[in-house]
């Protein structure tokens, strides 16, 4: 029996995947994150023994909120793949498609992209999505995970810093990403105490228009 799946989910390899997860994880639309390895042919990667994979982030999104092209976009904008930059095989970048449609879709961007910056090539490859070996329990939320007194008061445990929402949406305010506005917003949904909501706001508003730091 087949069941459709109104969510649908995408794998990026954009360098370092602790970045990579804060950007998506407070993205409008993205219902979870969690950070792995894939890419490659090496059994059972590690982060010390990664052999031939890439650190990538994989998602869950709602397509009636957040469109592909969406994510496309701050892939793009957010990390380096020029060739004038050496990139090692752990941060290449990487458009891990799940779906046909993906793979159309990721192509005609990427060819829009080359076009922009020309004559420079750019290094970003377009695979089939391959399995995705999850990372340490310690690099999941890896900013989340930094504020110990509140992941713990989160009830964070392994499983939730792969799974949960709310992990996903506050590792990515915690960084700034997403602005106090957008919080002010939606923070309600995240079932915080004030104490906690106040903590994060003061977070997203310290870090608001700052990079995503690696
Ligand atoms: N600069 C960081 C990168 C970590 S990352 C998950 C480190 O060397 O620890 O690749």
């Amino acid at each position: 029996h087949h069941v459709e799946t109104e969510y649908e989910k995408a794998t990026f390899g954009m360098g370092c995947f602790w970045g990579a997860e804060c950007l998506f994880g407070a993205t409008l639309g993205v219902l979870n994150t969690r950070v792995g390895y894939s890419g490659g042919t090496t059994p059972n990667p590690k982060y010390r023994s990664l052999g031939d994979h890439t650190e990538v982030v994989e998602l869950h999104y709602d397509p009636k909120v957040v469109k592909f092209e969406d994510l496309l976009e701050l892939f793009w904008n957010n990390h380096e793949y020029g060739l004038t930059t050496k990139i090692k095989k752990q941060y290449a970048s990487l458009i891990l498609y799940h779906t046909d449609k993906q793979r159309e879709i990721a192509e005609k961007s990427l060819k829009q992209e080359q076009e922009r910056r020309n004559p420079e090539v750019i290094t970003t490859l377009i695979v089939p999505a391959s399995e995705f070996y999850p990372a340490e329990d310690y690099h999941q939320k890896y900013r989340l995970q930094s504020h110990k007194d509140l992941a713990e008061s989160l009830g964070m445990t392994p499983e939730l810093l792969q799974t949960s929402y709310v992990a996903a949406k506050l590792n990515g305010y915690l960084v700034g990403v997403g602005g106090v506005e957008q919080f002010q917003k939606e923070a309600d949904n995240f079932g915080l105490t004030p104490s906690q909501k106040e903590y994060v706001r003061h977070h997203v508003e310290e870090n608001e228009g700052g990079g995503l730091f690696c």
